[in-house]
């Protein structure tokens, strides 16, 4: 709840500002994580630092990114990504994600496609990608990934945005919305925001057959007895599996600096 008050400030607070902006159409190639269909400027160049990842993304030609990164230094990834611009109002971007971890055998990918509607001072994404590992990772971790994102400027060197993830396969949902500074002649970025995740798991769990309430090992009573002194005999051969949801929310943070 409080954060959707500070998100209630900072709203109300660009409002307060109503000049127009270039800054928005700069960094608009990239929501916090997510990339828009949006190209990056030939010859651009910036720093990206989002939590615990750090990657710098660079454009040799007019719609072709290219990226490196590090998250938290425990890997190396690349990236690249192909902008179309489809007319007015339409883009699309296609591209992927690869990488591996600093120590063991393993790799990680996530090919992606987006498509963008608006203008780069706001404007809405789809995207769909396709998370996979190999070698040493969890095998859960390979799925579709869904994505929506989502950016308006207010001009003023401010703006919101939302990003927001899908991952079926293992039913989690994550959304992340954000208040946008840029500073410096429009070259640095600051997303502030938070991030929440819903996810999912399954659990072993056994049928209680009843208590017993002499500590001898055999079953006393079905009924839960009164009190605390009793142990629980669970039916070991009848495993069944129950889906535990768990929340988490934590402040996320991201910096873009154009050189
Ligand atoms: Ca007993």
């Amino acid at each position: 709840m409080k954060n959707w008050i500070l998100f209630g400030l900072l709203t109300a607070s660009t409002l307060s500002y109503g000049q127009e902006g270039q800054g928005a159409n700069l960094h608009a190639s990239r929501y916090i994580f997510s990339p828009s269909g949006y190209t990056l400027a030939k010859d651009s160049i910036y720093l990206n630092w989002i939590g615990p990842l750090l990657d710098v993304q660079f454009a040799p030609l007019d719609n072709i990114t290219l990226g490196i990164g590090t998250p938290f230094f425990l890997g190396v990834y690349a990236t690249g990504g192909y902008s179309m611009q489809i007319n007015d109002q339409l883009s699309a971007k296609v591209g992927g994600l690869y990488g591996v971890p600093s120590v063991g055998q393993a790799s990680f990918g996530l090919p992606y496609g987006v498509l963008t509607m608006g203008k780069p001072n706001a404007n809405f994404t789809v995207g769909v990608g396709y998370g996979f590992t190999t070698g040493d990772w969890g095998g859960d971790l390979n799925g579709l990934a869904l994505n929506m994102a989502g950016y308006k400027d207010f001009g003023g060197k401010t703006g919101l945005l939302f990003e927001g993830w899908y991952l079926p396969e293992i039913e989690t949902y994550i959304v992340a919305p954000a208040f946008r500074i840029y500073t410096k002649r429009d070259r640095r970025y600051w997303n502030i925001g938070f991030l929440a995740a819903r996810y999912s798991y399954d659990e072993t769990e056994y049928p209680i057959l009843g208590y017993d309430t002499d500590w001898d090992g055999i079953l006393d009573v079905t009924e839960r007895p009164a009190g605390t002194d009793f142990y629980t005999i669970y039916d070991y051969n009848n495993p069944f599996l129950t889906r535990i949801w768990e929340t988490f929310r934590f402040p996320i943070f991201s910096y873009a600096m154009y050189f």
